[in-house]
């Protein structure tokens, strides 16, 4: 028997587990790690499946190579020559690489995925942060410089939070990393705080809240332009923060008054008064939108005036407001302000945000002929066929490459079209340690969790999306991959013994560099990464690898704390309140302002015990409440005539779906979830709960123009009995 201490890599809550194994390495209880500072404890059912999910027996063990339908195992070596040999009849520009969800999740993706990127030889970088946040990272980075440069939610101490377009109580939270959500939403009315939620859906998170609001999908920015209007209007501004652009904020929202928007957004203009006046006047407040309001047409125009609306109530860096963590791996600040475009797509002409095209495109680079046309495709932890926007076009332009190589422990309905399948190691044979989701924590906290079975030669992700990347930049099959660690960990120290501002200014790089420890390339990183990071041993702190290791349960490093004006990087060294890309999109908006309401719009649901498209195969998490149903109000449903399957039409596909009637739904909106639609039959539990694909039905030809970023909420259907 044996006892891991481990982050589950779940969700973005991060959450402490502790993992009882026998001695053949089977889990025999997974618990909540009471031990855990951050979570202490916290447990949800995904969780505690992570045994039956690291153990699914369809999970694939070694690599696959395809010959036309057929799947052959190979050996790891003849599967990276497969590799090399695809990737060579394709040059540079004609690859593109797309970066799925887990990437964030796994010490691989964070350590790697940009290194294989960089090494393809072509801007065709892709990845599910269009189909998620791109409008958060532009927004955060035309305002504050640096597009991770994000604040959240101040959660424990908060007085009144205004979520809109989330539902934590289903997913755990997102761009708020916060075990326990659910908890912590508890703790804040309970402590006399108020807690608004706007969702076309009254969902488990709008019945926990003092009040839930009714919105029309994808009108979120109206809602918040009138809150903005009204501040500024009635004498509310507050501005503590540095500053520029103030005035031209209150220009460019002059014209959408409570009364314009309440028209388009549907909730009443004396609501939106009210809700401007109840954030002015709270001790502290803070405004937080997730990915109802991001996967939107207007979706980084919401998002600026999230920031907006939280810097003029004086609540921007401050306790109890909206805040920026600082994480242990905290590298230097970014030197070149923050823009987007600076290259487009070569088909539709979309903008380049944080050097990526959007996913809505990739099916478009596919099956575009021309020079620069995508012929070879490397995906890692993404299963876009499900995710992105009219997912059946993205399938079919698969089919048409001349090679693709998938990262991913399953056969599914994007590595079907595959020529080389290679599966990471399981989840307890990988090291874990959070370098994306810590930049977004209610608290500053670090744990590492260091791989808790052997890998008995087999090679981790971090080796495997290492060698994919040495291949890309053509040094071959057989080159050393720890050549890509060792050249980052030069490029650091160096830059740490260059900086005057450095305890280390002047020190020998190669001498630092030998008194790093980690068994592994990915663990020296990581102690670099912490020993240069704010809470560092080079640094005036503690924190190193060996540190992270004494603490197998982590480590608390504090409430957030006030930053600015040093966080900032933008080139005016203050909040830019007004950049001219944004208000430019306010024409937009306006336009929008008379337009008439389509009779349906479709937008996404998720569930406690779902995870996107992958853990539809594991037995205890399927079934039950967590299906795959169209949601729409009983009205509707009546007057439609509905029984119990219903046909929806979009501009993009058609789909028969099983009707779910429900009150907790507004009139006019209908709700699927995505994920599912699980076709080919490779995945036994998955296959017999198949479920249909949302993105069937969503538009690949609409994104929000500033971010790239797909629409998948207030797309318009049309609804008829099946
Ligand atoms: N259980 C579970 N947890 C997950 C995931 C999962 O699939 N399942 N996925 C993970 C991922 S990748 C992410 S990004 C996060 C997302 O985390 P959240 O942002 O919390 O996502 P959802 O639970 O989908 O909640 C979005 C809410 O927005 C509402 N909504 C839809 N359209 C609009 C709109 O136009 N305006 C407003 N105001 N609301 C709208 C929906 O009804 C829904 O309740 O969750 C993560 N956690
Ligand atoms: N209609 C609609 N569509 C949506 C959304 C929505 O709300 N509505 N949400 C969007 C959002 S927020 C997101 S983030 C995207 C997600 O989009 P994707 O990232 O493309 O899709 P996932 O379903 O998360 O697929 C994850 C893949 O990673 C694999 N995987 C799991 N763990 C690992 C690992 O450790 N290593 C490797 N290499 N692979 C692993 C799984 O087997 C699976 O194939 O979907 C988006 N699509
Ligand atoms: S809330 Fe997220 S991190 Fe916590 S146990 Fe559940 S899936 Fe894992
Ligand atoms: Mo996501």
């Amino acid at each position: 028997m044996k006892t891991a201490y481990r982050t589950c890599p779940l969700c973005e809550a991060v959450c402490g587990l502790t993992i009882t194994l026998d001695d053949d390495g089977h889990v025999t209880e997974v618990r909540g790690d009471g031990d855990d500072p951050f979570s202490k404890g916290f447990i949800c059912p995904k969780g505690a499946s992570l045994g039956r999910l690291d153990e699914d027996p369809d999970r694939l063990r070694a690599p696959l190579v395809r010959t036309g339908d057929r799947w052959r195992e190979v050996s790891w070596q003849e599967a990276f020559a497969a590799v090399e040999q695809g990737l060579s009849r394709v040059p540079g520009p004609g690859r593109a690489v797309y970066l799925g969800n887990p990437n964030a999740h796994t010490m691989a993706g964070a350590l790697y995925g940009p290194a294989l990127a960089r090494a393809l030889g072509s801007r065709n970088v892709f990845s599910a942060s269009t189909a998620d946040q791109m409008p958060k990272h532009v927004s955060s980075g035309l305002m504050f410089g640096d597009p991770m440069t994000i604040a959240v939610p101040d959660l424990d101490r908060t007085d009144y939070l205004l979520m809109l377009g989330a539902n934590p109580l289903e997913s755990n939270g997102s761009l708020c990393t916060a075990p326990d959500f659910p908890g912590r939403l508890k703790a804040l009315r309970a402590r006399g705080g108020r807690l608004v939620v706007v969702d076309p859906r009254q969902t488990r998170t709008a019945k926990l809240a003092d009040e839930h609001l009714f919105i029309r999908p994808g009108t979120d920015a109206y809602l918040l332009a009138g809150i903005a209007h009204t501040l500024f209007a009635d004498g509310l501004v507050t501005v503590t923060a540095p500053v520029a652009g103030l005035d031209e904020v209150e220009r460019a929202v002059a014209d959408l008054s409570p009364l314009a928007s309440a028209e388009v957004c549907g909730v009443p203009a004396d609501v939106i008064v009210r809700l401007a006046h109840e954030l002015a006047a709270a001790p502290t407040a803070a405004v937080y939108a997730r990915i109802g309001t991001c996967t939107a047409e207007f979706g980084t125009l919401a998002q600026w005036l999230v920031d907006v609306i939280n810097t003029i109530t004086g609540n921007l860096d401050r306790p109890g407001g909206v805040m920026f963590p600082r994480p242990a791996t905290e590298g230097p600040a970014r030197r070149k302000p923050y823009r987007t475009g600076r290259w487009h797509s070569r088909v539709r002409g979309l903008p380049e945000a944080n050097g990526e095209l959007p996913v809505a495109t990739l099916a478009d680079e596919i099956e575009t002929p021309g020079e620069g046309q995508v012929r070879a495709l490397i995906t890692v932890a993404g299963n876009p066929v499900l995710s992105a926007p009219n997912g059946p076009r993205l399938g079919r332009a698969l089919r048409g490459l001349e090679f693709m190589v998938s990262v991913d422990p399953y056969l599914n309905e994007t590595t079907r079209h595959a020529d080389v399948i290679l599966p990471p190691p399981r989840v307890l044979e990988s090291g874990h340690y959070d370098f994306a989701l810590l930049n977004f924590a209610v608290r500053n906290y670090a744990r590492y969790s260091p791989p808790a079975l052997p890998l008995d030669g087999r090679p981790s992700e971090a080796e495997i999306l290492a060698r994919l990347a040495v291949i890309a930049s053509g040094q071959g099959a057989d080159a050393d991959p720890a050549l890509i660690d060792e050249l980052i960990l030069d490029g650091m120290l160096r830059a740490a013994v260059a900086d005057e501002g450095s305890p280390l200014h002047g020190r020998d790089p190669a001498e630092l560099r030998a008194s790093l420890e980690g068994t592994s390339g990915a663990e020296v990183r990581l102690d670099a990464m912490v020993r240069l990071g704010p809470y560092g041993e080079w640094n005036g702190g503690v924190l190193s690898l060996p540190e992270l290791l004494r603490h197998p349960n982590g480590l608390d490093l504090g409430p957030l704390e006030p930053r600015l004006p040093g966080v900032l990087a933008t080139a005016s060294g203050l909040v830019e309140l007004a950049p001219p890309t944004i208000l430019d999109d306010l024409v937009r908006l306006r336009a929008g302002l008379g337009r008439r309401a389509p009779e349906f719009v479709l937008i996404g649901r998720r569930h406690l015990r779902s995870n996107n498209s992958w853990l539809h195969n594991v037995g205890p998490l399927v079934g039950g409440t967590n299906r795959c149903t169209l949601q729409i109000n009983p009205a509707d449903a009546a007057r439609l005539g509905l029984g119990d399957t219903a046909v929806v039409r979009s501009a993009a596909g058609e789909l028969a779906v099983p009707v779910e009637p429900t009150d907790s739904i507004m009139p006019g909106v209908v709700s699927l979830p995505h994920g599912w639609g699980h076709d080919g039959g490779f995945q036994t539990v998955a296959g017999q709960n198949a479920g249909v694909s949302v993105n069937t039905l969503t538009d690949e030809t609409v994104v929000d123009p500033l971010s790239g970023n797909a629409v998948f909420n207030g797309v318009p259907v049309a609804i008829t009995a099946g």
